[in-house]
């Protein structure tokens, strides 16, 4: 991630340190435990910077890095469960032990479980400390929890488990994507703009942008699972093949992936561009997608 992200990380691994600190006293100590291992370990932070930066873009200018939290919190749940043996089965993950293997499989489905709930608390928080209206307010939550919902992330991930072994169509295998992945991310966006109190046009012009984003950060991500090393990722490389997955250089190969990625990143430029709405932190993070290594 370039460096001039750096101040933006700093304040959103404080806020996930406060969440820890705050929200996790009244659960069993192993259970609180895990959630802050799996929520600090160290991710890239992409939602919650997406959600700052449309924010940003969007003209907010009060302290969001609380509700940029959110996302990351069902993020992080979202990759407990998947590590754990019934799902992946994954042992490390952002270079570390995943949860289930520190904590054992039972601590890291309720922790998993109870950060649900605890992504809807931070968003009522942060909505609050942000004095946004209810309206908002709603929005936000309701954006958020659909996202990580059957329309969203865990339809996505059903898909995908039925998907395996058997050959997809690219179509289907964007439907996947877009819905496991792409949801979350595009989610980050809006919340970001409803937040701001962005109007209806510059919203669908964010979440386009976040569509081709999120898009291209999953085909990355394929091609990554191909081209690079399980140390290089924190996880295990290697793994769609291991699960005979129709991934993106399956389809298209290594360089027509990557070419596919690209040009999603650039129509969601142009995009932001005839909004008035590009600004050098989305076309950063945006590029950040393309050439990533981890
Ligand atoms: C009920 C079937 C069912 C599932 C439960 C496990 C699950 C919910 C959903 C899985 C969705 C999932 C794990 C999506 C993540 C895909 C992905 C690209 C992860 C990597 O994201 P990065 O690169 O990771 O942002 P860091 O570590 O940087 O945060």
């Amino acid at each position: 991630m370039p460096v001039r992200f750096d101040g933006d990380r700093e304040s959103i691994e404080r806020r996930l340190d406060e969440i820890c600190g705050t929200y996790l006293s009244d659960l069993p100590a192993a259970v609180g435990d895990a959630i802050g291992y799996g929520l600090k370990s160290p991710g890239k932070r992409v939602r919650p910077l997406l959600l700052l930066f449309a924010y940003r873009a969007a003209g907010g200018s009060g302290d969001a890095t609380l509700l940029a939290c959110a996302p990351e919190v069902i993020h992080a749940y979202s990759l407990v469960h998947d590590d754990l043996p019934c799902m992946d089965d994954d042992d490390m993950r952002r270079g570390r032990p995943t949860v289930h293997k520190v904590y054992g499989s039972r601590t890291a489905i309720l922790g998993g479980v109870a950060m649900i709930p605890l992504a809807a608390q931070v968003v009522r928080d942060a909505a609050h400390g942000m004095d946004l209206p209810h309206r908002a307010a709603t929005m936000i939550l309701e954006t958020l929890l659909d996202a990580g919902g059957s329309s969203g992330m865990i339809g996505g991930q059903l898909r995908d488990l039925a998907g395996e072994g058997l050959s997809l169509e690219l179509s289907e295998r964007e439907l996947i994507h877009s819905a496991k992945t792409g949801a979350l991310i595009v989610a980050s966006i809006r919340m970001g703009a409803l937040a701001a109190g962005a109007g209806d046009a510059e919203t669908a012009a964010l979440e386009r942008y976040g569509r081709a984003v999120g898009l291209a950060f999953q085909i990355m991500d394929d091609v990554l699972d191909v081209t690079s090393t399980s140390t290089a990722l924190g996880k295990t490389a290697g793994r769609d093949a291991a699960l005979r997955k129709s991934t993106y250089p399956a389809l298209l190969g290594v360089e027509g992936a990557r070419q596919r990625a690209q040009s999603l990143i650039d129509d969601g430029l142009d995009t932001l561009a005839k909004h008035k709405l590009l600004t050098q932190e989305l076309s950063q993070v945006a590029n950040f997608m393309v050439t990533r290594t981890s």
